[in-house]
């Protein structure tokens, strides 16, 4: 601590800190409340958290995945209001000492969060207002909450403590601007929820027409129901989520709008969530995948989807696949967060069911699911085939355009490769002796799988029990017996596709294309 002096020209570092967060706690406040009015996005959290996620090395994403799953984007966001802090604190103690430059640290950090907002895929100059309003209050308080501090107490006030201050006065400021932080912050998130309503009440009033082509039922021995493996489908719930958005996009159905435009596009086209709902809707069972996904990994699901054949859209729209001499091969879907999915052409329109996908198991889209329209295509990772919350489908080709992950050193095309997985025993479990259902679900999709086979300790293989095929492109249970013997125990499991192929047992990692291997479980069972 900085030695009080009589004529006390210096606070305590201890103070500066205090002024350094209570001025940054303000800005953040009054720059959600500036966001609120601008769009969610231009937070300055959400804007440097998005901007870290773009230059997010494939490597550290993948690890980020790995050790943090889904809470991944909360760890992001404590991480930089822990820098925040940090820098907050140094801007604090450095203005009691030199005003001037603790001044302009705190608005710096505002122009960082301006900087950060502009880089945003869809960024317009709008987005730097909420980082710049926040920069500026920062610095404002900083100025004031010093200079308070180094106010001396008036003459016949109650003597204080070691720092011969109005504390009274300091007191009082620090009270008013907590208040008014907390307010601002209240009212961005009361005007940002206004903000979204709209979205809100257009998801909650709108119904889905039934499908022209309805799925078949579900074949009532898909599902095994062995206790601890995957459901068949999915609940929305609980189906898993991967994307870069820090905060989900709340697109109202409303004002939504398609385009599909671009190379050999004979008749571009631009739709409203009304004119595509016109359209013969088909539903399809469908799984989807991955890329991030380790073996044995959760980013796996099946739902039942309600939409729009794309190939049908796109034929409308007068485009040819290359192997009819079109001459655009990828398909670039671009969301309303600015996020590009690079799709082969061919892929979309080879009869598979490609779809523009409205509702998921029966309900409109979630929200982090891509409310209102999204793709889906079987058989293809996530990442160059599901674009969430669609808004622009061009037609171009891979050699001139690389979509988001492509150029994060992920590869132009993914096919989907198989994969199985071990749901029951859970890693690590403590069993009894005798006999204990080995089960989990494995895909191929659009390949599909014709047989799963599990070995205990690296002996013979032995053939599971599958759970009804329901197409070709969702994944299988299935179930194996398994006598189990006292000892620790190592039990793998590998799948057949349908083309004959065995999943491969050669281990790769996530990058660029998608992780192969066996999933193997280490059981303990008990003498
Ligand atoms: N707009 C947008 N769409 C996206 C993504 C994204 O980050 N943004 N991620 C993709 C990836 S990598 C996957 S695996 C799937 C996941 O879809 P889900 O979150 O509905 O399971 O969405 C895809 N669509
Ligand atoms: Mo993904």
């Amino acid at each position: 601590m900085t030695p009080v002096k009589a004529d006390g020209r210096r606070p305590p570092r201890m103070l500066g800190a205090v002024c350094g967060v209570v001025a940054a706690g303000a800005g953040l406040a009054l720059a959600e409340l500036a966001a609120a009015a601008v769009r969610p996005e231009s937070s300055p959290l959400t804007a440097v958290g998005g901007a870290v996620v773009d230059r997010t090395p494939a490597g550290l994403k993948e690890w980020a995945i790995r050790e943090f799953g889904t809470a991944d984007k909360l760890v992001l966001i404590l991480g930089i209001v822990a820098v925040l802090g940090a820098v907050a604190v140094a801007a604090g103690v450095l203005a009691v000492r030199r005003l001037t430059l603790g001044i302009a640290l705190a608005a710096g950090f505002g122009v960082i969060g301006a900087v950060a907002a502009l880089s945003r895929p869809e960024a317009t100059w709008r987005d730097a207002v909420p980082s710049l309003v926040g920069g500026l209050v920062a610095a404002g308080v900083l100025y004031l909450l010093v200079t308070a501090a180094k106010r001396p107490r008036p003459v016949g006030a109650p003597p204080g403590g070691t720092w011969a201050m109005d504390r009274r006065g300091f007191g009082r400021l620090v009270a008013a601007t907590l208040v008014v932080s907390a307010g601002a912050g209240y009212a961005g998130r009361r005007l940002g929820a206004f903000g979204s309503a709209g979205a809100t009440a257009s998801r909650a009033n709108l119904v889905l027409p039934a499908p022209a082509v309805p799925a078949p039922p579900v074949p009532a021995g898909a599902d095994l129901r062995v206790p601890g493996v995957s459901r068949f489908l999915t609940p929305n719930r609980s189906f898993y989520r991967v994307d870069t958005a820090l905060v989900v996009p709340r697109v109202d159905a409303d004002t939504w709008r398609l385009r599909i435009h671009g190379e050999g596009v004979a008749r571009p086209l631009t739709l409203d969530l009304r004119q595509l709902l016109a359209r013969p809707l088909v539903e399809r069972d469908i799984t989807l995948t991955c890329v991030s996904n380790e073996v044995g990994g959760p980013y796996a699901g099946n739902a039942r989807w309600l939409g729009v054949r794309l190939a049908d859209l796109l034929r409308e729209a007068g485009v040819r696949p290359p192997s009819q001499g079109g001459p655009a091969d990828q398909l670039v879907a671009r969301s309303v967060d600015g996020m590009t999915l690079g799709t082969p052409v061919e892929a979309v329109m080879d009869g598979r069911d490609a779809l523009l996908a409205v509702g998921m198991n029966g309900e409109p889209l979630p929200f982090a699911h891509g409310f209102p329209v999204r793709m889906v295509v079987p058989g293809l990772y996530g990442y160059v085939s599901a674009c969430k919350w669609l808004r622009e489908l061009r037609l171009t080709t891979f050699t001139a355009y690389d979509a988001y992950w492509v150029r994060r050193s992920w590869a132009q095309q993914a096919p989907v490769k198989t994969q199985s997985r071990i749901d029951t025993p859970r890693a690590l479990a403590d069993l009894a002796p005798g006999r204990v259902p080995v089960a989990g679900v494995a895909w191929a999709q659009h390949r599909g799988i014709s047989r799963v086979e599990v070995r205990v300790d690296g002996g013979p293989w032995r053939e599971a029990r599958l759970g009804d095929a329901d197409g070709d492109d969702t994944w299988r249970q299935w179930v194996w017996l398994w006598e189990a013997t006292p000892g620790r125990h190592t039990l793998e499991v590998r799948a057949t596709d349908r083309t004959g192929a065995v999943q491969t047992g050669e281990r790769q990692g996530t990058v660029p294309d998608g992780a192969t291997g066996w999933h193997s479980v280490a059981v303990n069972v008990r003498p």
